[in-house]
């Protein structure tokens, strides 16, 4: 009976992409991808991170921070931020801080408030990983991990089925101080950090992290788009009105005005179309999905990820922070 079982097994056994199962193991997530080089040809990626040419302050002192980090407990590196520095922060900072009130999602503006009093978050002041990693936990569970750039789609989608947001600690050039193209401090602390101070957004998020581990490279670009279509560039519902939850659109004034004029196409927000829906990064986009509510999004999203077909299941514990892999029937 005993080989009979193994023999079954065999036959059923089907390669997959390996995937962290403890939380320890996200310390060997962090592969750096690049972008573009601004003087190479914009489309095309290169081999090393163009860290440099966007990013101001000690590039030793981030890389160092990012690169030794492990998630046992150990607190996120502090960063003396220049003066100039605090002055890009300061210039968008104040420049969004009003446009919120009227076009930010109200999860987003509960959460800035919080922010402002618990956290530090004021026009003089960079608030450090360290304070807002703590808030976040105590909020809904997430906690940042800092990271030298931008990482690829599957270690970055991994870390979120952990709660883990891997998240950038320098901030963009003072000589663009309203762009950036790639992510930075000001983008993860002014976009996504409120979001994910939200429960049923935090929840969102992990399920998109769930369903990308050990999945296919198809299905990791598909999941890597809906991530830019609803945690990136999102529009939801509120009040009879169209509010933006999306960190690109909350982090970025002139993409922030533009999605809630009457130039883009907005859709009611579908994961089977916004998982292929094409995309650049270039400019601000022309097409935005509209959810009705984050449990909505979170119910369309639980229908569309069970349709991805896996050889096993996955199950998150958040007793050990490690996760349950069930073989499937
Ligand atoms: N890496 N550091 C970092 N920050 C992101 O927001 C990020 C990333 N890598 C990939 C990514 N975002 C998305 O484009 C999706 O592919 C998940
Ligand atoms: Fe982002």
């Amino acid at each position: 009976i005993k080989r009979i079982a193994e023999e079954v097994r065999t036959t059923k056994e089907v390669k997959f992409h390996w995937f962290p199962r403890k939380i320890a193991e996200l310390d060997k997530c962090h592969h750096l991808v690049t972008k573009f080089d601004p003087d190479l040809d914009q489309d095309h990626p290169v081999s090393i991170p163009c860290l440099q040419h966007h990013m101001y302050g000690c590039l030793f002192q981030h890389v160092s921070n990012a690169s030794s980090f492990n998630l046992s407990g150990e607190p996120i590196p502090r960063v003396e931020y220049t003066e100039e520095e605090i002055g890009t922060w300061r210039e968008v900072y104040s420049t969004l801080r009003d446009l919120y009130n009227t076009h930010a999602c109200s999860e987003h503006l509960e959460a800035f408030r919080l922010l402002e009093r618990h956290c530090g978050y004021s026009p003089d002041n960079i608030p450090q990983l360290e304070d807002v990693s703590r808030f976040l936990k105590e909020q809904t569970g997430f906690q940042l991990r800092p990271v030298a750039g931008l990482l690829s789609a599957r270690d970055f989608l991994a870390s979120l089925a952990f709660r883990v947001f891997q998240c950038t600690q320098y901030i963009r050039h003072a000589s663009s101080p309203m762009h950036s193209p790639e992510p930075d401090c000001v983008h993860e602390l002014l976009g996504h950090v409120p979001m994910l101070a939200d429960r049923t957004f935090a929840q969102f998020s992990q399920a998109i992290g769930l369903a990308s581990l050990g999945a296919s490279e198809e299905d990791i670009e598909k999941l890597s788009t809906m991530y830019w279509f609803t945690v990136e560039f999102g529009l939801c519902k509120q009040g009879g009105a169209v509010k933006a939850y999306g960190a690109g659109l909350l982090s970025s004034y002139g993409e922030l005005v533009h999605s809630l004029s009457d130039e883009p196409e907005r859709r009611e927000f579908d994961p089977e179309i916004a998982a292929v829906q094409p995309y650049q990064d270039q400019n601000y986009q022309s097409v935005y999905f509209v959810s009705e509510s984050f449990a909505d999004a979170k119910e369309k999203l639980r229908t569309y990820v069970s349709g991805i077909k896996r050889p096993f299941s996955v199950r998150f514990d958040p007793y050990t922070c490690s996760i349950e892999v069930l073989d499937n029937p």
